[in-house]
């Protein structure tokens, strides 16, 4: 799909310089300044423009599709699992460079095939870096984007300390990959393994 689109693209390009040659001789003959073909390079340059921007749209859709294989889809987002131990900020600016967010499951469904996916590259006693912090505001845990998350799933099954109980120590959640993926919270400078999140627009 993305080789045609891009011949089709070639082809555009193709044309607007063929258009441009079949009218820059005929309008040669004035010595001065020459409009036509000024108009005819600005529209070559519309032309560029345009693939330009297409190219960069196809590149975002072939990233993904590279993602999504690697990696999972979940309803309309690509999960892409981090073995690499690291800090939360720095899990979080590696996973910004590849065009994502640290993971933010925000219903049960996907809270859960998300921890079967983590389960399956990293054992069942993995926690993972969820993209879900109360950096700023202790007790307000936010997403990436800074909205208060709707969705948690915190481990509450030890009674006397239910998650999160760091307070201002452990600001970061994790993702549990045992089956349930219950989120703890826990420190933002442990050195963990995480999971970037590419939503499909
Ligand atoms: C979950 O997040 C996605 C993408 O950010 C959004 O489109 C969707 O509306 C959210 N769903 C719920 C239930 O909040
Ligand atoms: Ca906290």
């Amino acid at each position: 799909m993305v080789s045609r689109r891009a011949l089709l693209l070639l082809g555009v390009l193709l044309l607007a310089g063929v258009s441009l040659q079949q009218q820059s001789p005929a309008r040669k003959k004035p010595l001065k300044k020459d409009s036509g073909s000024d108009s005819a390079l600005e529209r070559l340059q519309k032309s560029v423009n345009e693939i330009i921007i297409e190219l960069n749209v196809l590149k975002e859709v072939q990233a993904l599709q590279t993602v999504c294989l690697r990696g999972v889809k979940i309803g309309r987002k690509c999960f892409l699992f981090e073995p690499l131990l690291k800090r939360y900020h720095t899990a979080s600016d590696d996973c910004n460079a590849l065009g994502g967010v640290l993971g933010s499951p925000n219903t049960t469904d996907e809270n859960r095939k998300l921890a079967d996916y983590i389960r399956e590259n990293a054992g069942d006693d993995a926690k993972v870096w969820l993209g879900v912090n109360d950096m700023v505001t202790e007790g307000l845990w936010v997403d990436q984007t800074g909205t208060s998350v709707a969705f948690k799933n915190w481990d509450v099954s030890n009674s006397r300390s239910p998650q999160p109980d760091g307070g201002a120590a452990h600001n970061c959640a994790v993702l549990s990959s045992a089956p349930g993926g219950r989120w703890s919270d826990e420190n933002c400078r442990d050195d963990r393994q995480s999971v970037c999140q590419f939503n499909i627009v």
